[in-house]
């Protein structure tokens, strides 16, 4: 088998994808059906790899995001795996570090978070496309280089994470309560309080070819788990199939629905990529797309 298994999963519905809001940095949680996905998820990749004769991955990676967090740890628990968790502030990490064969290594890292949704977060979709349009609306979600205005970076950077049940996840009332990216602040970059898919893309590039690719190579890895947002599985599938900035704008990501991407071991070069489970990926691709159109999610 000379190809390495790179599969790419959006989390779970979440709190806020429930709602029809732009989430972006917000730190939503997964709703039960959101749940109830990820482990279906984990059940597609457990028979894909059973029936491929490839290793489950031992190395997943998630955002920093709670979102995907919830969806691997549920994933990890269908599967009977045991995770071995930590924050990775920048891309400064040590690949020949032994993998344990009992338990998956999971790294977060900020540069898997979802595009920084900058004002637009928090704010139902179908408001903004009222607000704004439809074609500023889908060229700001879609185009490449939309990008929506600057958020209150006072007020985006700090979040509350001891009430996991506030669907907000933001305390406006004591702003210094938690600062959640105390460990990446100030580590190598500024952290980002808008971004277009371009710039997460730039975010995201070294994160994996230093990191998820070296890792891969290190270890001679037959497949590894990414798990992130709309964007940002995006983002490495523009970067790792070399899709145009064109043709990106056309590609939709749906919840929890895996999808594989298979790289040449040595040069990692652009093999396949394909859903597990394509006709329920096209068609929720399809909501995802439409969301904002309709008043109800
Ligand atoms: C969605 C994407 O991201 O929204 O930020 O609301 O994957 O974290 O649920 P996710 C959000 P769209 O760009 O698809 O409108």
């Amino acid at each position: 088998n000379d190809t390495l298994k790179v599969i790419l999963l959006r989390h779970g519905q979440s709190e806020l994808n429930h709602e029809n809001i732009f989430c972006g940095w917000i730190d939503a949680s997964l709703t039960d059906k959101g749940k109830h996905q990820a482990r279906n998820a984990a059940q597609l990749i457990q028979k894909y790899c059973q029936d491929e004769n490839v290793a489950l991955p031992q190395v997943g990676y998630t955002s920093r995001l709670v979102r995907t967090q919830q969806t691997i740890e549920v994933m990890l628990d269908e599967l009977h795996l045991k995770g071995s968790y930590e924050v990775v502030p920048g891309i400064q990490y040590d690949t020949t570090e032994k993998l344990e064969s009992n338990e998956v290594k999971v790294l977060q890292t900020w540069r898997l978070n979802e595009r920084h949704y900058g004002s637009w977060q928090g704010q139902r979709k179908p408001d903004i496309l009222k607000e704004y349009g439809k074609e500023q609306y889908m060229y700001i979600r879609r185009d490449y280089q939309g990008k929506p205005p600057k958020a209150d970076l006072k007020r985006e950077m700090i979040q509350e994470v001891n009430d996991p049940g506030s669907s907000t996840g933001y305390d406006f009332k004591e702003p210094n309560r938690h600062k959640k990216y105390s460990l990446e602040e100030g580590f190598d970059v500024e952290l980002p309080n808008s971004e277009s898919l371009c710039d997460v893309v730039e975010r995201l590039k070294p994160f994996l070819n230093d990191v998820v690719l070296k890792t891969a190579k290190e270890h001679n890895l037959q497949s590894c788990l990414l798990v992130g947002h709309g964007s940002s599985v995006r983002s490495i599938l523009k970067i790792l199939q070399g899709i145009s900035d064109d043709d990106i704008k056309d590609v939709d990501i749906p919840n929890a629905t895996p999808l594989v991407v298979e790289l040449d071991k040595e040069t990692f070069k652009f093999v396949n990529r394909y859903y597990l489970d394509p006709e329920t990926a096209n068609k929720d691709a399809e909501k995802v797309r439409q969301e904002g159109f309709q008043n109800n999610p």
